[in-house]
């Protein structure tokens, strides 16, 4: 009796973080809603980098990655602006705008970001084009209850869902490191050479909880 209580525990223990490694998560329908929780491994961050992969054909605003705090709803929000054309990383509810960049439908993009808190300065990537770097917020950390959601945007922690605003595509390989990755780094990780994953949030070592219509499958591979 013990023994299969410790098998259990044992089992639950394992089931906690899952190897994604090429998978995807498929977000097949829009609504206000379905979405994936993130479950980072730190909860202050003076220094942030934040990788990922995604393929939408939205033609509309939507949400690429939001980490709320109880006093933030946008502490760290990548966005995209249909309207404007722009990414917009929001950084304790401040924005920057980056524009210029070829964020085509129907195929895979890689976007990186990084912010440094004690310069406020963040600077996005994206298929391994950087932005200027600009500034955005200086001066406090990111601290408090992280909830990080994919597939929504949150105007409150856990809460403020916009059908508008929400993610139908695919995602991918979502990392996130307590440091500045070096532009060889994010170069790595663009062109699907090998990287350090995140010490965050970690891929190949990721827990998480889906809410509503999301799918773990796996990454379709194009034949030549
Ligand atoms: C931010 O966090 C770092 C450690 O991650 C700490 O050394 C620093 O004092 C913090 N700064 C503020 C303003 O809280
Ligand atoms: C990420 O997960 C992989 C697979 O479990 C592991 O080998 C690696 O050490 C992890 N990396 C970090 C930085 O946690
Ligand atoms: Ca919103």
């Amino acid at each position: 009796m013990k023994f299969f209580l410790l098998l259990a525990m044992l089992t639950a223990c394992a089931s906690g973080l899952q190897d994604l490694s090429g998978k995807m998560l498929t977000f097949p329908v829009q609504t206000n809603s379905a979405r994936v929780k993130l479950i980072p491994t730190k909860q202050t961050f003076s220094l942030l980098t934040i990788c990922h992969r995604s393929f939408t054909d939205l033609k509309r605003d939507h949400s690429l990655f939001s980490l709320a705090t109880p006093t933030h709803a946008n502490d760290y929000l990548i966005y995209w602006d249909n309207n404007n054309k722009e990414f917009e990383p929001h950084i304790k509810n401040k924005k920057a705008e980056f524009q210029g960049f070829d964020y085509k439908l129907n195929m895979w993009h890689s976007i990186c970001t990084t912010w440094d808190s004690q310069s406020g300065l963040v600077q996005l990537w994206l298929d391994g084009q950087p932005s200027i770097r600009k500034f955005v917020s200086s001066g406090v950390n990111i601290s408090g209850e992280l909830m990080i959601i994919l597939g929504q945007e949150q105007d409150a922690h856990d809460g403020g869902y916009d059908i508008k605003q929400s993610f139908v595509g695919m995602m991918s390989d979502v990392h996130m490191w307590d440091y500045i990755l070096s532009p060889c780094e994010i170069q790595n990780y663009m062109n699907e050479q090998s990287f350090t994953p995140g010490n965050v949030l970690n891929w190949s070592a990721l827990e998480y909880e889906i809410i509503g219509n999301v799918l773990v499958e796996y990454k379709q591979i194009t034949c030549h």
